[in-house]
C-alpha cells in the first residue's frame, strides 16, 4: 500500500503501533495528510477525520464507537467497529468472573482469609439467581449463553425483539418487568442518547430487592456514561445494592477521589474487561482493508442513525 495511507490516531499503545507497522510497513503514519485512505482510531481528536480528504473508512479499535461518533464533523465514510472472537471471549471471562465473585461471596471470603477466619457462609446456587443482561448483541448474547451453561436464569433486555435459546427476552417497553425479576444486572449496552445515564437511582429502585443475594448486584462493562456514579455510591452506602462490579466509568481513569474506590463490596477494574490482543486488532483491520481493495463490502459497519 502507498506510504502514509493508514493513519493511527488517538490513544494507540506502543505495542499496537509496532504491530501495525510490522504488518503494513510504511503505509502506517501518525501524521494526518491527504494521502490517508484509512484511519484506525481510539478516541481520536475532534475534527481530525474531517481533515482527511481521501478518507475511505474509519476503523474503531474497539467494539464501542461512541468515542468516534462524538465528533460533530465526522465525514460520511463507513465506520467499522471491532468484532472478534478474542474480544468476545475476554468479555465472557470477565462477566462470568464477576457473576461468580458475587454469587460465591468471594469478597467475604477474602476478608475472612485476612482475619484468619475458617467459616462457611450461606450462599444460593446459580439456579436460584436471575441475571438480567441489558443489550443482547455480539457480547451480551455470548455472555447470556455462558451464564446459562453455569445454570443461572438469564433474561435479556433488547431494542428489537429476537429469540435466543433458553433466554427470556424483554423488549424495552417491558423494561420495568425485566428489572423487577433481576438479581444481577449486567450492562452490555452501547453508549447512545437512549442509554446515557440509564443506571440511576430510579432504575436501581426497580431491581428485585428481596432476591437470594441480600440485594441486587450491578455489573457494568458497557460504558461508564450509562451509569450515574453518585447514585451507585448512594445505593452502596444505603445497602440498596448488595455489590457492584464496574469496568467502565463516567470519567476514565476513575478520579482518585471517587467514593467508589472505597467500598468493600465494589469490584473495580480499569476498562480491561475485554482488553484485546493487539494482533487480533491488526488482523481485523487487514481483513477489512483487503475487502475494500477487492471491491467487497465492509463488515461490522456502524448504523449511524442508531449510534452503534
Ligand atoms: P452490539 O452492537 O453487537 O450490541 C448492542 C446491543 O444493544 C444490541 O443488541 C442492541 O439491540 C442493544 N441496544 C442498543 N440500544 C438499546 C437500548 N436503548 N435498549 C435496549 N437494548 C439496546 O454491541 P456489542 O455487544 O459488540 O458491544 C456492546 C458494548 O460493549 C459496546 O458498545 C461497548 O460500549 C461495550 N464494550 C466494552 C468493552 C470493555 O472492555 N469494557 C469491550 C467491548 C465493548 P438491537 O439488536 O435491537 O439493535
Ligand atoms: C471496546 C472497548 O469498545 O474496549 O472495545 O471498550
Amino acid at each position: 500500500m502507498k506510504t502514509g495511507s493508514i493513519l493511527l490516531a488517538g490513544a494507540i499503545s506502543d505495542a499496537e503501533r509496532d504491530l501495525f507497522t510490522r504488518e503494513f510497513g510504511d503505509a502506517i503514519t501518525t501524521t494526518p495528510s491527504e494521502d490517508v485512505r484509512f484511519a484506525v482510531v481510539w478516541k481520536p481528536k475532534l475534527g481530525l477525520m474531517a481533515q482527511l480528504p481521501k478518507l475511505e473508512a474509519i476503523f474503531s479499535l474497539g467494539a464501542g464507537v461512541d468515542h468516534v461518533l462524538r465528533d460533530p464533523d465526522l465525514p460520511d465514510v463507513p465506520l467499522v467497529r471491532f468484532v472478534d472472537p478474542d474480544l468476545t471471549g475476554r468479555m465472557m471471562e470477565w462477566v462470568m468472573l464477576q457473576c461468580l465473585m458475587h454469587l460465591r461471596r468471594q469478597r467475604d471470603y477474602d476478608t475472612q482469609q485476612r482475619d484468619h477466619i475458617w467459616e462457611q457462609l450461606p450462599m444460593p446456587t446459580a439456579r436460584e439467581v436471575t441475571v438480567g443482561i441489558m443489550g443482547l448483541g455480539t457480547l451480551g448474547e455470548a455472555c447470556a449463553q455462558a451464564l446459562r451453561a453455569l445454570q443461572f436464569n438469564v433474561r435479556g433486555l433488547v431494542r428489537s425483539a429476537k429469540e435466543v435459546d433458553g433466554i427470556d427476552i424483554f423488549t424495552i417497553d417491558r423494561e420495568d418487568k425485566f428489572l423487577a425479576g433481576t438479581d444481577m444486572l449486567v450492562n452490555l449496552l452501547p453508549l447512545t442518547d437512549d442509554t446515557r445515564g440509564m443506571i440511576d437511582a430510579s432504575l436501581i429502585s426497580k431491581l428485585r430487592a428481596e432476591g437470594p443475594l441480600g440485594g441486587p448486584i450491578i455489573i457494568n462493562a458497557g460504558r461508564g456514561g450509562s451509569q450515574v456514579e453518585a447514585d451507585i455510591a448512594d445505593a452502596l452506602r444505603s445497602g440498596t445494592v448488595a455489590g457492584v462490579s464496574l469496568d467502565v466509568f463516567e470519567i476514565e481513569p476513575l478520579p482518585a477521589d471517587s467514593p467508589l474506590w472505597d467500598f468493600d463490596n465494589a469490584i473495580l477494574t480499569p476498562h480491561m474487561a475485554a482488553a484485546t490482543d493487539p494482533s487480533a486488532l491488526v488482523a481485523h483491520v487487514k481483513r477489512q482493508i483487503g475487502r475494500v481493495e477487492r471491491g467487497e463490502v465492509l463488515e461490522h459497519v456502524v448504523d449511524r442513525s442508531r449510534g452503534y
